[in-house]
Parts: structure tokens; C-alpha cells; sequence
């Protein structure tokens, strides 16, 4: 190949330039020259079978013509890059006046709608609202709560232990028992939230919701105690319902009692008792640990599960519902 040649290929490659018409047919252009088995790329390897002085001079040409060849190549390019741009600029409309696209819109979950009411209603019927760590001491969750050292009621807990000693509360009492011990009474207090049992089935999950009340005084009596969980389960339910104090014991309380509501069918008959809480006195031995006198004062005390009454309220069958987050099983409860 001479210089005349070359030359010769560098016009005709520039004029193929010249008439590519759009992006593709450039690069085919491109790729006829400068690809693996392009024209120009064939020239620089046949560089190899050629003495050294003819090569370095045929070399230097080539690589002249290449770099020519790039430049026009790459000129074109942004023409019609820039053609393209101009073109969409000119035609493509965004139709400000479509109608948006709405997000989906989440919820509160079914447990943490029941908590706030129940917190809101007891809010209403006097109580403060005390809160406290989740993970416990033995002391705060079993011993103050007059749990005696080896008794069978800590292992009906299921306790889920911390290798250092300590537990995740089982209850909520120990917010309590903080309280009792850093306030004088009257006491008048609500503690919800989460608590710890080593136990999984259809009725029970390992972590679920609590709300504990606590009410001390002088002259605090088991009448009051049942009348304050009438106005409680009413205004819950909103219908007028009966109750029932049945005897039970808790460690904590003398005497326990468990709560049944009276439950009636969709006809509006009624189908039978249901329990719903527990409760009872507080034992002197609980009021002894926090300093409180019981020859001066004497307090009633209540547990409820929220995932029960949650379950209650919204007619949901299976406890385990609440913790599966299926969108369709949520998106009920908007
Ligand atoms: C239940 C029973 C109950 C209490 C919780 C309590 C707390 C203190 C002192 C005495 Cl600080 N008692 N709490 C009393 C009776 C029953 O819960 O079945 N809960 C789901």
C-alpha cells in the first residue's frame, strides 16, 4: 500500500461519514474501518511482514489517516446526538394536567390501635401512664412481685434469660414496682407494653403487649377495683356488658381474681363467659418491698393482654395475624 492508496481510503471512508444518515449507519462506517476486521485495522497489521524503515513511515501514515478518520467519526457523532436532543426538546411534551400517581397510603397496626384506646380510656378514667425497660432483674420482675426464691410460678413464665443474669420482663409489673418505689402514694397508674415468654403456639407468641394498672391509697377497696374494670370493659366494647369475678391466684395480689365478660352472638344472645383480664389487691409483701405501709394503705392491681383485645375488637381469629405483616391482612385496618 502507497501514500496515494491511503489517501484514496481516507476518501472514501470520510465521504461514508459524509453520508451515514443516522447513528447506525455511522457506526457501520466505523466498524468497515476501524473494527477488528476493518479495512484500516487489516493495513496496520500487514505492518508486521514490512522492513523497519517502510514500516515506521507507513505506520506514521496510517495512524494519521486513523486519527482523521476518529475526528470525523466522532464530529458526526455529536451532530446527531445534538440533532436528536433538539428534536426531542422540540417535540416531547410532559402533559402537566395528567391526574398524579398516588402512593399507597400504610396504617396503624391493629395492636397499636387497641394500646392507644386503651391507654386513651384509662387516660380518661384518672391514670398516668408510666413506662420502664424491657430488659429486667430478677429482683424487679420475680423477687419484689413476691415471687419467693424457687417457686413454681417463675417457671409457668417461660423466661427468656440474658447470659448475665438479668431477663426480658415478663410483665409489666416492674414498671410498677419502680414507681411505687419512687413515689408516694396516692398512686394512680396504667404500664403498657411489650413483654417476653418463651412460648410459641396458636394462642401464644415469644413477645406480646401488656397493659398493668396499679392503684394505691388509703382505703382502697375490691369493689372499687371491680367497679373501675366495669367502666373499663363498657367503654371498651361501647355496650352496656355483665361481669364476673372469678377466684385465681397470682403471687402479687390477695386476693385474685379473674375477669369473665358475659359474651353474646352476632344475634345478640348470650354465648357465655370470657376471660378478659386479671386482677386482684396488692399483696403486703409487694407493698412492704416499696416502703409502702400496708396497715395505712392498700391498692388494687389488673393485667390485660392488648393482642386479646385487639383480637375482640376486630373479630381476628388467629393470634398470629398480628405478627405475619401480610399487606392484605394490614391494609384492613386503614
Ligand atoms: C394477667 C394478670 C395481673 C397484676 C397483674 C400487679 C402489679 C403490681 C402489684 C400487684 Cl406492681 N399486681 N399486677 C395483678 C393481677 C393480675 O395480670 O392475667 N395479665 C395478663
Amino acid at each position: 500500500m502507497d501514500a496515494k492508496a491511503l489517501q484514496a481510503l481516507l476518501e472514501t471512508a470520510l465521504s461514508a461519514v459524509d453520508t451515514a444518515t443516522d447513528l447506525a449507519s455511522l457506526e457501520s462506517v466505523r466498524v468497515a474501518y476501524l473494527g477488528k476486521k476493518g479495512q484500516l485495522t487489516a493495513h496496520l497489521k500487514s505492518l508486521g511482514g514490512l522492513d523497519p524503515d517502510a514500516r515506521r513511515a507507513l505506520g506514521a501514515s496510517i495512524n494519521q489517516v486513523k486519527t482523521q478518520l476518529v475526528e470525523a467519526l466522532n464530529t458526526k457523532e455529536q451532530a446527531f446526538r445534538a440533532a436528536a436532543l433538539a428534536e426531542a426538546l422540540e417535540h416531547d411534551r410532559v402533559d402537566v394536567t395528567l391526574p398524579g400517581r398516588s402512593a399507597p397510603v400504610g396504617g396503624q397496626h391493629p395492636v397499636s390501635r387497641t394500646l392507644d384506646r386503651i391507654i386513651d380510656l384509662f387516660t380518661r378514667l384518672g391514670f398516668q401512664t408510666a413506662t420502664g425497660p424491657e430488659i429486667e432483674t430478677d429482683y424487679y420482675n420475680f423477687e419484689a412481685l413476691n415471687f419467693p426464691a424457687h417457686h413454681p410460678a417463675r417457671a409457668m413464665h417461660d423466661t427468656f434469660y440474658l447470659p448475665d443474669g438479668r431477663l426480658l420482663r415478663t410483665h409489666t409489673s416492674p414498671v410498677q414496682i419502680r414507681v411505687l418505689e419512687n413515689q408516694a402514694p396516692p398512686v394512680r397508674i396504667i404500664a403498657p407494653g411489650r413483654v417476653f415468654r418463651a412460648d410459641s403456639d396458636q394462642t401464644h407468641t415469644p413477645q406480646f403487649h401488656q397493659v398493668e394498672g396499679l392503684v394505691v391509697d388509703r382505703g382502697i377497696t375490691f369493689a372499687d377495683l371491680k367497679g373501675l374494670l366495669s367502666e373499663f370493659v363498657n367503654a371498651f366494647f361501647e355496650q352496656d356488658l355483665e361481669i364476673r369475678l372469678r377466684p385465681s391466684y397470682f403471687p402479687f395480689t390477695e386476693p385474685s381474681a379473674e375477669v369473665d365478660v358475659r359474651w353474646h352472638d352476632q344475634a345478640g344472645n348470650p354465648s357465655g363467659w370470657l376471660e378478659v383480664l386479671g386482677c386482684g389487691m396488692v399483696h403486703p409483701n409487694v407493698l412492704k418491698h416499696c416502703q409502702v405501709d400496708p396497715e395505712i394503705y392498700s391498692g388494687y392491681a389488673f393485667g390485660l393482654g392488648v393482642e386479646r383485645f385487639a383480637m375482640l375488637r376486630y373479630q381476628v381469629n388467629d393470634l398470629r395475624l398480628f405478627y405475619d405483616n401480610d399487606l392484605r391482612f394490614l391494609a384492613q385496618f386503614r
